[in-house]
């Protein structure tokens, strides 16, 4: 089954959207087996957000991402990790549909809302940054048969 990285960023758990969002993954079917609280620090927020090194925006994207404590997850599920950026939205919230979480919540690029994995190798690399020797929960659900 495949898994992605979704965490929600510091303005997310500030103005108490954690709730919400978790929610909003559990509604949709997707299955919870990790989450955790986390201040990201500047090196994790570095390697993480590699990619972008050399873009303007990268130093006010690792000073918001490590700001205030972010909530880290790992959902499992057929399709998981497009499913979860559909589910998030558009990155700029001008342009992200409304019943996304971006579009729902969100108002400007710099601070919107929630991270996912966009790929599988962004998944793997990740989840192990952030769970890596972390202990996954490994759980059935009654519910899953009317899932699948
Ligand atoms: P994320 O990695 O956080 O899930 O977001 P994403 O894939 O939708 O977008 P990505 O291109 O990976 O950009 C990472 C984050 O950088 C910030 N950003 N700011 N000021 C800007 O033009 C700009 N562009 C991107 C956003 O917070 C974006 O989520
Ligand atoms: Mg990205």
């Amino acid at each position: 089954m495949e898994r992605t990285f979704i965490m929600v960023k510091p303005d997310g758990v500030q103005r108490n959207l954690v709730g919400e969002i978790v929610s909003r993954f559990e509604k949709k079917g997707l299955k919870l087996v990790y989450a955790e609280m986390t201040q990201v620090t500047e090196q994790l927020a570095s390697e993480h957000y590699a990619e972008h090194k050399d873009k303007p925006f990268f130093k006010d994207l690792v000073g918001f991402i490590t700001s205030n404590p972010s909530f880290a997850m790992v959902w499992e599920g057929e399709n998981a990790i497009a499913i979860g950026r559909k589910m998030m939205g558009a990155t700029n919230p001008k342009d992200s549909e409304p019943g996304t979480i971006r579009g729902d919540f969100g108002l400007t690029v710099g601070k919107n809302v929630i991270h996912g994995s966009d790929s599988q190798e962004s998944a793997e690399r990740e989840i192990a940054l952030f769970a890596g020797g972390k202990p996954f929960v490994d759980y059935e659900k009654d519910e899953d048969k009317w899932i699948y």
